[in-house]
């Protein structure tokens, strides 16, 4: 069989985990409207008669403010080395802007790059034309394919560009693998992502989920998470007006662990202050951004 890495990258908000999930035709990343959602190389792991596909979901690539924001790019930047191809994902939608120079002048690739030109339901056809070409002289070598994940268009395509560039190799995960990461991570993964839906644009950036507790038994499962701020006005908006919107968290969060588990699940919810986590490295360590 044919098989390979193949990482995903791209500026935040880009569609990058859509497009993941749309491949694999599984949930593995969390998918929000905001940027800087994922923040750990998350692999997804593809496999049909022909070949195993090991991507690698990464965090957006972005000017940084603080320590996590570093970890984060640093991530997304060494997930490239290694593998059989670079997917770059743009946002179609979007002009060209300074981000993208940045992401430009930060990238190195010496495999294979293949440019998704995401969010084609949203773009007028002379932005995607301009676009293009603007792609294909910064990157000559580079295949560009246009598509929309969230409509599952040209991901096919994709597919079949990709296994153009897989040579014949071993299964790297046993048969049946979806991911290298475990449910605590899913879990925490699944909170995070309901806390950031909740939220307005300034506060998610600086939540992590903490999971104190996880079971699983024969028809239930049971969780306790902290959800970390980094200070006391923060937990306020995180609580909300009489708790509602913590409640509101829980249940949300709550129907998405039963809907994995397939199970009753039983969440209690936490919040707690750790000063400036963004920027304390044993903090960062405990939350599992290395
Ligand atoms: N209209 C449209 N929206 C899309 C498409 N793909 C993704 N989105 C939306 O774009 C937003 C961001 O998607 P994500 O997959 O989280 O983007 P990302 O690149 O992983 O973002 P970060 O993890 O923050 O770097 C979500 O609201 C998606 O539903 C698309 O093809 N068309
Ligand atoms: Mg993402």
């Amino acid at each position: 069989m044919k098989s390979g890495f193949v990482a995903i990258i791209g500026r935040p908000n880009v569609g990058k985990s859509t497009i993941l999930n749309a491949l694999i035709n599984q949930k593995v990343s969390i998918v929000t409207n905001k940027a800087q959602t994922t923040r750990d190389n998350i692999k997804g792991i593809y496999e049909d008669d022909e070949a195993q596909i090991v991507f690698v979901d990464t965090p957006g690539i972005h000017k940084p403010h603080h320590e996590l924001g570093r970890i984060m790019n640093q991530s997304a930047l060494a997930s490239t080395s290694g593998v059989e191809a670079v997917i770059l994902v743009v946002d179609v939608a979007k002009p060209f802007g300074d981000g993208d120079a940045f992401l430009v002048g930060e990238l190195k690739v010496d495999c294979p790059l293949i440019i998704v030109l995401n969010k084609i339901d949203l773009a007028k056809i002379d932005q995607v034309q301009s676009l293009k070409a603007r792609y294909q002289e910064l990157y000559p070598k580079a295949q560009i394919i246009e598509m929309s994940a969230i409509r599952l268009f040209n991901v096919d395509d994709l597919l079949k560009i990709i296994k153009s560039h897989l040579e014949e190799g071993p299964r790297y995960y046993p048969l049946g693998s979806v991911s290298d990461r475990d449910e605590t991570f899913f879990i925490k993964e699944l909170i995070r992502e309901q806390v950031l839906m909740q939220l307005r644009e300034e506060v998610p950036h600086q939540i992590a989920v903490a999971v104190e507790k996880f079971q699983l038994k024969s028809k239930a499962v049971v969780v306790e998470a902290l959800i970390i701020v980094d200070k006391p006005s923060q937990k306020a908006i995180v609580i909300g007006k009489d708790g509602a919107r913590i409640k509101a968290i829980g249940i949300k969060a709550r129907g998405a662990l039963e809907e994995r588990f397939h199970k009753t699940a039983y969440l209690q919810l936490y919040v707690a202050i750790k000063k400036d986590w963004l920027n304390n490295p044993r903090l960062l360590k405990e939350y599992g951004y290395k």
